[in-house]
């Protein structure tokens, strides 16, 4: 086979990236190890930036998006057993949608296969050579026999567990690492959410969040130890402790009822730069990791597919490879933003030290943000999403 993008991975980076390469005429072929079924039920992320939501409806993705997504102003926080709500569009007018990971990755799977275009699941043994030059080449096998395919690029979007982001050689790329000592035990419950938008709730104990999917499924989640099992967590204790979490003196208590998905998810900041090594890109996690607290992940996935599209466009349409040797410098500064952003949410709303001291400077920083309309809003900037970096689309447009 031969294309001229090879995409390794089917999560949100991958498919968005063939969607506008498609747009484009630019042809790709998207190798996923997993099942269709697998990555269409894969519960993960579930709010969407201002841009992440705008990218999907430009690109002809918008129609169960608008139908179905809850539409949000900001957040609440809880602390001290008050609930405050942050209005963080007052001024921008701007907002975050709530629709699951799964829903994005569903709608452009469809896309993708009502337009023809090659994505293949269930592939084995995938390996990547050749990026060095410019005829990298990627591998895998179907189970019975091995196919190749020659690209002039291949785009890793294989997530932070993949192949992609070990290939270039030791050294070439830095590699910026934080680990939290906590991780997140991570619900979805038949339930009705506690308030109209997603609520943090910073005890002494530790946080917890009670974020939704619709009017009867919230998705919850509570700060916990980092090697936890999830054996160690029976319903009854999970209900328990998001119930003593959240108590206020200004809502009812949380309701409980059936969990039918759980899982725990380490909290990791993570940066590979530059994010491209020869004929490789790296994009969304196989390039960097951001804690949860925030929900940015998803969304930087999608602006790295954007930035890389167009630079691609701008080579195949022009010739010009100057926009794809400054793919990484143009991606890296929002990623960094969204790093800022999310150390800053985990360090405030977490109980990360048993540090008296901390734990009042936490207090004093929630106090700000639920009484400043000047931290609403420079908050609602970054929650919202900044715009999405694309030099070259806005210079054509000129
Ligand atoms: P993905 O989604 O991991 O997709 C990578 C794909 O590559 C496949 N793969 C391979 N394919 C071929 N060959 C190989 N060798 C392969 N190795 C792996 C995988 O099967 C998979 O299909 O990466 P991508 O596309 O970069 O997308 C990133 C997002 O998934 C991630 O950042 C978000 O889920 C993070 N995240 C959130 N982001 C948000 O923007 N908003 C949120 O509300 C939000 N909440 C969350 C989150 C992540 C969480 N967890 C579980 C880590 C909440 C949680 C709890
Ligand atoms: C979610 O709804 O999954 C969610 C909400 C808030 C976060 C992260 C994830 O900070």
């Amino acid at each position: 086979m031969r294309c001229q993008v090879a995409i390794v991975g089917a999560g949100p980076a991958g498919l968005v990236l063939g969607h506008m390469l498609h747009l484009q005429g630019i042809d790709s072929i998207i190798v996923e190890r997993r099942t269709r079924d697998y990555v269409e039920q894969r519960v993960r992320a579930g709010v969407l930036e201002q841009p992440s939501v705008d990218l999907l409806t430009d690109l002809g993705l918008g129609e169960r998006l608008h139908d179905r997504a809850l539409v949000h102003n900001g957040f609440y926080i809880r602390f001290d057993r008050e609930t405050h709500h942050l209005n963080l569009n007052s001024r921008s007018g701007r907002h975050s949608y709530v629709y699951g990971q799964a829903e994005v990755v569903h709608d452009l799977i469809e896309a993708r296969i009502s337009a023809g275009q090659p994505l293949i699941f269930g592939a084995d043994e995938v390996s990547v050579t050749g990026i060095d030059t410019d005829r990298p080449v990627v591998t895998f096998s179907d189970g019975q026999q091995t196919h190749r395919i020659d690209a002039d690029f291949v785009a890793g979007c294989d997530g932070s567990q993949g192949i992609c982001r070990t290939l270039p050689p030791a050294g070439a790329l830095a590699r910026f690492v934080r680990s939290y000592p906590v991780a997140w035990l991570g619900i979805l419950a038949h339930t009705a959410p506690v308030t109209a938008e997603g609520m943090y709730c910073a005890h002494p104990d530790g946080l917890s969040v009670h974020s939704m999917r619709g009017p009867r499924i919230t998705r919850q989640y509570l700060q916990v130890p980092a090697h936890t099992e999830l054996q160690d967590w029976p319903d009854e204790r999970i209900w328990q402790e998001l119930l003593r979490r959240s108590e206020s003196d200004d809502h009812p208590p949380l309701e409980t009822g059936e969990i039918f998905d759980r899982s725990i998810a380490l909290l990791r900041s993570e940066v590979t730069a530059p994010m491209q090594y020869g004929s490789l890109f790296l994009l969304g996690d196989a390039a960097h990791i951001v804690p949860p607290t925030g929900a940015k992940g998803l969304n930087l996935a999608l602006s790295d597919a954007c930035v890389l599209s167009h630079a691609l466009g701008a080579y195949y349409c022009t010739g010009n490879s100057e926009f794809l040797d400054a793919y990484s410098a143009t991606a890296l500064p929002r990623v960094w933003q969204a790093q800022n952003f999310s150390a800053k949410l985990t360090s405030v709303l977490h109980r990360l030290s048993d540090d008296p001291m901390e734990y009042e400077l936490r207090r004093a920083q929630l106090r700000r943000w639920a009484s400043s309309d000047a931290e609403q809003d420079a908050l609602g900037e970054v929650y919202f999403g900044l715009p999405f970096p694309t030099p070259w689309r806005a210079e054509t447009r000129t």
